[in-house]
């Protein structure tokens, strides 16, 4: 530690705005970037312990996803390039919220605890966005490894879901592939164009798709990956950096608004995506020529990608369970369809993309995905040996055998550490080229039921608690028997509360047979919260 100590006292670590206190969250931590140069350094620290701790490396992203341009953030990824183990996201809000004298004391605290080794060699690699601050910040992640011996590698320019996987591939000795993004390209391209290689008859129209690059990483990323798809995918790109960053486009906006993004060419019919600020959400949509719009969020996507699946894993005769995971955003529709219709299993969990990770890490194959856009697919190592041995096994018949190469060529083109939005698109782009569907096709699937978010204001809002995946509340008293009284007044009605993990407010949901009435619920249920959990400000108007 010689160094960092020689450091402090030149004072070039930088300091602690006075009395800031931040939390690692559910995506790490994220705020206003001029807050942030202490946290940077300290998590170049910390990472540099986690890679001791798990003799591995270790990844640290800077980046805010899909909050504005003058946010950042910084998350840190585990040795197979799952998220940081909840364990360590305790020291990592202590070191961020440390005093300067504090440092030293609570580093060796980690070391004595964790029982690190302090002579073994550190390895971090470090990923940034396309913020401006974000150059300035990730330098001082290094900085921080540096300090304290710890070896570096910096990709400068990734995706988030770009630096899981190179985090993966290293520490499986490249297994998973080659920690390049040339390796990455090449990996997911090969296997999109193996997929649709037997496609009949692919119009121009099908192998067209426009994407909206939401002005961040994903935009330069797809750019870059393009002559890898050898016109298999034919790309027009917009919001491709001249705008402002997630500025009223991105799979944020598009979601949350219901309403294409500004910046872009949205022909009546056509194919359309968006990604959000790192790349690791995705949404299609599409508007009809009434003009109306058609959000096909991360429960449209789950179920094209698990019946996909469930169709090859039957083909193949392979005796494999298949799950799909989603959170209590989840359309009451997709739910239902999937259980009844398509008989997956279905799981609910706590929002956050590390329970959905967990609980699909119970299955042989898993889809999981957060309404929002984010999600992916694990196959279990077991099944991905039964899936290779049977591409290789000369007594199958070739019904079986296709299904097997099928089934291999769509584990390459995932990438299973992390949502990502490049890959799920291009696994999407391929499911619906070999279907032969449309977007029309696939939005028809099932409807959504007509759903409404609202967010309260409230003193505190670690006053709501919740069980059941969050379906219900445990407090304060009182409220949920009020939410159960609204939610009987309508038809195939459903609704929650909980607070966010990532803004101070509570939100509430509702979904009801029309909009009408999913509003007057979710404007009920948010008086309710106001009422009995310490609402502030003024009272919860009526949408209409
Ligand atoms: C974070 C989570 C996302 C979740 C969202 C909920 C990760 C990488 N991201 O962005 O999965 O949907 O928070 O936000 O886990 P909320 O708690 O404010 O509703
Ligand atoms: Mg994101």
């Amino acid at each position: 530690m010689a160094n960092f100590e020689e450091m402090s006292k030149q004072s070039c670590v930088p300091l602690k705005p006075p009395g800031l206190v931040l939390q690692y969250g559910t995506a790490g931590f994220r705020t206003n970037a001029s807050l942030l140069e202490h946290v940077m350094f300290r998590m170049g620290l910390l990472a540099t312990l986690r890679s001791k701790h798990t003799k591995a490396a270790i990844g640290v992203m800077v980046t805010a996803s899909h909050n504005p341009e003058e946010d950042n953030g910084v998350k840190l990824i585990d040795p197979m390039g799952e998220m940081l183990n909840p364990a360590w996201e305790v020291y990592a809000t202590q070191l961020a919220n440390a005093e300067l004298e504090q440092l030293l004391p609570l580093l060796e605290d980690i070391m004595k605890k964790e029982d690190i080794d302090r002579n073994l060699a550190a390895l971090v690699f470090v990923g940034r966005d396309t913020r401006s601050s974000s150059v300035s910040l990730a330098q001082l992640v290094i900085d921080g490894v540096s300090s304290v011996g710890g070896l570096y590698k910096d990709y400068g320019l990734v995706t988030t879901p770009q630096l899981h996987y190179m985090v993966c591939c290293h520490n499986t000795k490249g297994r998973y592939g080659e920690a390049t993004l040339e390796g990455y390209y090449s990996k997911l391209c090969q296997a999109f164009i193996e997929l649709t290689k037997n496609t009949h008859n692919r119009t121009d129209d099908q192998k067209h798709l426009t994407v909206d690059g939401a002005n961040g990483i994903g935009a330069l990323k797809l750019r870059e990956m393009e002559r890898h798809l050898k016109k298999e995918l034919q790309i027009s790109l917009f919001n491709e950096g001249q705008g402002k960053l997630n500025y009223e486009c991105g799979a944020d906006f598009v979601k949350v608004q219901q309403k294409p993004p500004t910046g872009m060419n949205v022909n009546s019919g056509e194919r359309c995506c968006s990604f959000d600020g790192d790349a690791d959400r995705i949404v299609y949509y599409y508007t009809d020529p009434d003009g109306r719009f058609h959000l096909l969020d991360g429960d449209k996507i789950a179920t094209l990608i698990s019946t996909f699946l469930k169709e090859l894993l039957t083909q193949a005769g392979l005796n494999l369970k298949i799950a799909v995971v989603q959170t209590a955003y989840a359309n009451g529709s997709s739910t239902r369809y999937l259980q009844d219709t398509m008989k997956v299993i279905v799981r609910c969990t706590k929002t956050g993309v590390k329970h959905l990770h967990h609980v699909a890490q119970e299955f042989d194959t898993s889809v999981y995905f957060e309404a929002n856009g984010h999600g992916t697919v694990l196959f279990s190592r077991a099944a991905e040996e039964k899936i290779r041995q049977l591409t290789e096994d000369v007594n199958t018949d070739d019904t079986r055998k296709q299904a097997a190469i099928l089934l291999q060529h769509t584990i390459n083109v995932i990438n299973q550490t992390v949502g990502d939005a490049i890959s799920d698109m291009l696994l999407i782009e391929a499911i619906l080229a070999l279907k032969g569907m449309t977007v029309q096709q696939w939005d028809a699937i099932y409807t959504d039921l007509p759903n409404r978010q609202l967010k309260v204001k409230v003193s505190d809002r670690r006053a709501i608690e919740t069980t059941d995946a969050e379906r219900r509340a445990v407090s304060p008293a009182g409220l949920q028997e009020a939410i159960d009284v609204l939610v009987a007044k309508y038809r195939s009605a459903r609704s929650f509360v909980r607070p966010s993990g990532t803004e101070d407010v509570v939100r509430v949901y509702a979904e009801a047979d029309t909009q009408e009435s999913a509003d007057s619920l979710a404007h009920e249920v948010s008086l309710a919260v106001y009422h009995l959990a310490g609402g502030v400000g003024e009272e919860p108007k009526p949408l209409h």
